[in-house]
């Protein structure tokens, strides 16, 4: 590694790690970060089970979780959407542990770009896609196992 990168890998670490707000409002918490990149996730996700997420994979696998999120099928996810009502909160197509962190209002702070109180379909995936390109380290437009794994937030 030359000298030059090396300061550059210095200077984004550090970036990083005096930047933990908008690292959460650009990844998500911590929490649900430690629950996204669990293998039984990645399998969720994986619909042809090829032990490789593409980008087309990931769309799908959200947009499906929007529509099971949007009890009155409008274009947005409001809060009682959001945290699910009558303690009801695990989405079928997710893990528990997913489910209880992805629908925490710190996550939906973190997807509401315009700050509307609500998450529109867009925002619901844009949020997703940049998780997607954080990962795909290698940047080929699919994550591997190994990438899938990687802890995003203690880079
Ligand atoms: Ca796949
Ligand atoms: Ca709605
Ligand atoms: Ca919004």
């Amino acid at each position: 590694m030359s000298f030059k990168i090396k300061l550059a890998v210095l200077a984004l670490t550090a970036a990083f790690s005096s930047a933990a707000f908008s690292a959460e409002a650009m990844l998500g918490t911590g929490g649900y970060n430690r629950q996204l990149q669990k293998m039984e996730m990645m399998k969720m996700l994986d619909a042809n089970g090829d032990h490789m997420v593409t980008a087309a994979e990931a769309d799908a696998y959200y947009n499906s979780m929007f529509d099971a999120l949007n009890k009155d099928n409008d274009d947005s996810l409001d809060a009682n959407e959001w945290v699910g009502t009558n303690g009801k909160t695990k989405i079928d197509i997710a893990t528990g542990g997913y489910s209880r962190e992805l629908r925490s209002m710190k996550m939906m702070k973190a997807m509401d770009t315009d700050g509307d109180h609500k998450v529109t379909r867009e925002e619901f995936l844009n949020f997703h896609r940049a998780v997607f390109a954080h990962k795909d380290t290698t940047g080929d437009e699919q994550i591997s196992a190994q990438e899938w794994a990687a802890n995003l937030l203690s880079k």
